[in-house]
């Protein structure tokens, strides 16, 4: 039956996520057609993307080898049960991951959204630690200022305090190392910050706190993004890393930003050296077009799961939609993407031209701090006093006005342009940055 109050064009319904709602229903910013490198606006005016949607169209947009994966695979098989039935794809985007990850990551669960995938992890953490008969391993560490989605999981062993402070008491037994940010010593630093691996002694006093026996894991970005990028000292991973080891804990890195070439390497734990325990990836195994997240595991965890009669379930976990056909499909043609075009070498290869333009802005108003690692790069704002975020907020806007993608956290500018960004875009978006940063009241 049709409402009476619902009009044509009415935005009133949709709440929209992460968003000034009211603000954008007085102003709209609407997107409605995307290739390559560009979107374009209701007026038809083209919008350059300097954040790969949001860090994760990595091979562009449209792009013809993807959608045509997926307009087949409608075609031909839409919907297939995930609970004891298979479809071929989802097993062979299962492999192709695997190649892709650093040695010793070999099993892959499948989920549709970052946010899933983080709390499969964690919740396979505990079960594993259970499993081996180490139950009393139920704590889990985190970090101040971590981004690991928005379920409770992620949210408990986040750091990001908007996003934790108004939903409760959250997971009890989580913990959270210090955050990595320091830029009293490591300001303009590019690539990797020289101070700071003293940090991840953190890792240790948290263990003697709770006694490392009752940790069950650790979780971190090995670049945490959604704080507003922030690069790992060097020497940090690769501690953490050891005092994992050293007892007993499981590492999980949060590849949602990182995973899948933005950095220059496959993972980040494959650009650092660093091998975690599990990764957790989503975003750009689609390129961002079909919803999917993914848990990556080593054997040791999986197999610790592998014994009982072989009628039984293993492990009492999944989502309707796991290893979902088209998002397989959508998968599989990224990645044929992202090998058949060479976008981690072309990342790799553009970093440290990226990184130059970026470092150019460092003496226009308000800058206060830039850094960067691959294609990721964060331009940090001097906040306008008593109004934290307003300076970046109002950047953005202007930059949306005149044909600018950018994202904003608090006062910093986030950028991750698509992998395929040729020089002359990342001219073009340094550029138009440098104007906008400018003219900046
Ligand atoms: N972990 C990490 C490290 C992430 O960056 C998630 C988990 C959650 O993924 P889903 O798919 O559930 O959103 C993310 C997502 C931004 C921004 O601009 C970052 C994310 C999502 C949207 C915006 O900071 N990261």
């Amino acid at each position: 039956m049709a409402r009476d109050h619902i009009v044509p064009n009415d935005l009133r319904a949709y709440w929209m996520p992460f968003t000034a709602n009211r603000q954008f229903k007085k102003a709209p910013r609407m997107l409605v057609e995307a290739e390559g490198m560009y979107y374009r606006n209701l007026s038809g005016d083209r919008v350059l993307d300097s954040s790969a949607g949001l860090w994760c169209c990595n091979a562009g947009h449209r792009h013809p080898k993807i959608v045509k994966a997926i307009q087949d695979q409608a075609r031909q098989l839409d919907y297939c049960p995930g609970f004891q039935i298979g479809h071929p794809k989802a097993f062979e985007l299962a492999n192709r991951v695997v190649d892709l990850a650093p040695d010793g990551l070999d099993h892959v669960l499948f989920t549709n959204s970052g946010s899933e995938a983080v709390d499969s992890a964690l919740k396979l953490a505990l079960a594993y630690h259970r499993s081996i008969g180490q139950g009393e391993r139920f704590r889990l560490i985190g970090r101040e200022r971590g981004y690991h989605g928005v379920n409770f999981g992620g949210v408990s062993v986040g750091g990001i305090v908007a996003n934790r402070k108004v939903y409760g008491s959250l997971l009890t037994g989580v913990d959270h190392l210090r955050h990595t940010h320091m830029p009293e010593v490591n300001r303009f630093s590019r690539g990797q910050p020289e101070h700071g691996v003293e940090l991840a002694e953190d890792l240790e006093r948290l263990a003697m706190l709770h006694g490392p026996e009752t940790i069950a894991a650790v979780i971190i970005e090995p670049v945490a993004g959604s704080t507003g990028v922030l690069i790992p000292p060097v020497g940090y991973l690769e501690r953490v890393r050891e005092i994992c080891d050293k007892y007993g804990m499981l590492l999980i890195f949060d590849e949602v930003i990182t995973g899948f070439g933005r950095l220059g390497a496959p993972f980040g734990s494959t650009h650092y050296g660093v091998t975690p325990d599990m990764i957790t990836c989503a975003k750009g195994l689609t390129n961002g077009v079909i919803p999917m997240g993914a848990v990556l595991c080593s054997s040791k965890i999986h197999d610790a799961f592998m014994h009982g009669p072989e009628h039984m379930i293993e492990l009492f976990h999944g989502y309707t939609y796991s290893g979902n056909p088209i998002a397989c499909a959508a998968g599989l043609a990224s990645l044929d993407v992202y090998r058949d075009q060479g976008l981690f070498e072309k990342t790799h290869s553009n970093a440290s031209y990226f990184e130059d333009g970026l470092h150019s802005l460092r003496d226009l108003p308000y800058v206060i701090d830039i850094r960067n690692e691959g294609l990721v790069g964060a331009v940090e704002l001097e906040s306008i006093d008593g109004l934290p975020g307003k300076r970046a907020f109002e950047l953005f806007i202007r930059a949306f006005e005149s044909g600018l993608l950018i994202r904003v956290t608090g006062d910093i500018i986030a950028l991750s342009p698509p992998l395929i960004a040729e020089r002359s875009h990342l001219d073009e978006i340094f550029g138009r940055l440098e104007q906008l940063l400018r003219t900046q009241d």
